[in-house]
């Protein structure tokens, strides 16, 4: 045992001096002093030039900009319009987890010129409670085991019964089911059914044009439901998720709150730092996640008019919050903490609270009571209790200003 624990450490040690690595072809940099130097593009000033001073001019000008640059560039554009929706409870249970929770199995199917897609969410609300529930909705990408109706396994990765005890609903849906999540197959789920014409697009939505699509019919289903609160669904992701979730987060103003964890590239982390995965080192690993346009910038971020820091931008006035990993350079965490810090401004219009510390925050402190929060985790490239834990602290602190 002790041995074993030696041995994570020594490893762990030599893994944080290791200033750069090959994967791909590429020299990946893990070494601060080596970051190149950047401006990032500003964001609250328009492309005709003006100053955004107020929430009016953001509103009404800058952030349609940026949001149609993320569209453009990175994500790709995600269809408004379908034929309808359809929501079947294929399964429920008053007393699940023991009496302390109500299980609903809710299939939600889209139609669109003739096709339909169909994919299951899985949700547990509390019974203990006098008013409808604040959520917490998973966008899964991991095994459809986490996020078990059955309880029979249970899983770090959506704790649900820790939820529950907290006095909030928890939902997920797997990502694969409505875009897998593979290169060669990604087409074959909502795009070749409902959206075709998006594969045709240099703009057009990919997966993490997808995910998030899928996420904004189940925001549709707890507008049904009248035991969820729906003015207070927030919507969780990690990793691919994460990017995922702030994604959602950025084009659904319904959630009322956005979690990213370990989001990485493309997700929260700034493109321009070009520290651990690269957006060269993602367009080839994972082409089937952003648009066609994006390729275009592989080698030359600095050409691309937005960067993180907009995205998370986007998700204001409402409440964001950021993890990392000190095992997870990959996903360059003080280039998330720069990017959350960077977004303050368009907060500071809103005049919400962000007590973001000028410099990135030490391991396992985290920034709770802050409309944008933050925290660097100990350990390893994952979801799990601690970060929970954290979200319901955030959640708890920022909707109790809103009430
Ligand atoms: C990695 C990828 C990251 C991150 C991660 C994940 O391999 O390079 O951007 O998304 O996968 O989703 O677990």
């Amino acid at each position: 045992m002790g041995f074993l624990l030696a041995c994570i450490l020594l490893s762990s040690s030599v893994y944080a001096q290791i200033k750069t690595d090959k994967f791909m072809g590429e020299i990946v940099n893990y070494d601060e002093t080596t970051v190149p130097k950047y401006t990032l593009p500003p964001l609250l000033k328009t492309e005709k030039g003006e100053k955004v001073k107020n929430v009016a001019t953001w509103e009404r000008k800058r952030r349609p900009e940026i949001l149609s640059l993320f569209e453009e560039h990175i994500y790709g554009q995600m269809p408004s319009k379908f034929d309808s929706l359809n929501f079947k409870m294929t399964n429920e249970k008053a007393d699940a987890m023991d009496g302390k929770a109500h299980l609903k199995e809710i299939q939600i199917t889209v139609w669109n010129k003739g096709n339909s897609v169909s994919f299951p969410v899985v949700l547990f609300i509390p019974n203990k409670r006098s008013k409808p529930a604040p959520a917490f909705l998973l966008i899964n990408n991991r095994g459809k085991r986490n996020t078990d109706a059955t309880r029979v396994n249970k899983s770090t990765f959506w704790p649900a019964e820790m939820i529950i005890d907290s006095g909030y609903a928890i939902a997920a849906f797997h990502n694969a089911d409505v875009a897998p999540d593979r290169k060669e197959t990604y087409q074959n789920g909502i795009l070749k059914q409902l959206f075709p014409e998006e594969l045709e697009k240099n703009n057009g939505m990919k997966a993490i044009g997808s995910w998030p699509w899928a996420a904004s019919r189940v925001m549709d289903y707890f507008l049904t439901d009248k035991d969820i609160d729906a003015k207070r669904v927030a919507i969780v992701g990690h990793s691919r998720g994460g990017k995922t979730a702030l994604w959602a987060g950025a084009q659904d103003q319904r959630f009322a709150m956005v979690f990213n964890s370990c989001s990485g590239s493309t997700g929260a982390a700034l493109a321009r730092r070009k520290y651990g995965e690269t957006v060269s080192l993602i367009n080839k690993q994972f082409g089937h996640w952003f648009n066609n346009n994006y390729k275009k910038f592989s080698n030359n971020v600095d050409s691309l008019p937005i960067d993180q820091h907009m995205l998370i931008g986007l998700i204001a006035p409402r409440p964001v919050y950021t993890t990392n990993a000190t095992q997870d350079r990959w996903a360059d965490p003080y280039g998330s903490f720069l990017s959350s810090l960077n977004a303050k401004p368009v907060y500071d219009l809103y005049h919400q609270e962000v007590t973001l510390p000028k410099d990135m925050p030490q391991i396992n402190k985290p920034i709770i009571n802050s409309t944008i929060g933050y925290h660097f985790r100990e350990g390893a490239h994952d979801l799990n209790v601690y970060d929970w834990n954290n979200f319901i602290r955030f959640a708890n602190f920022n909707y109790s200003l809103r009430n």
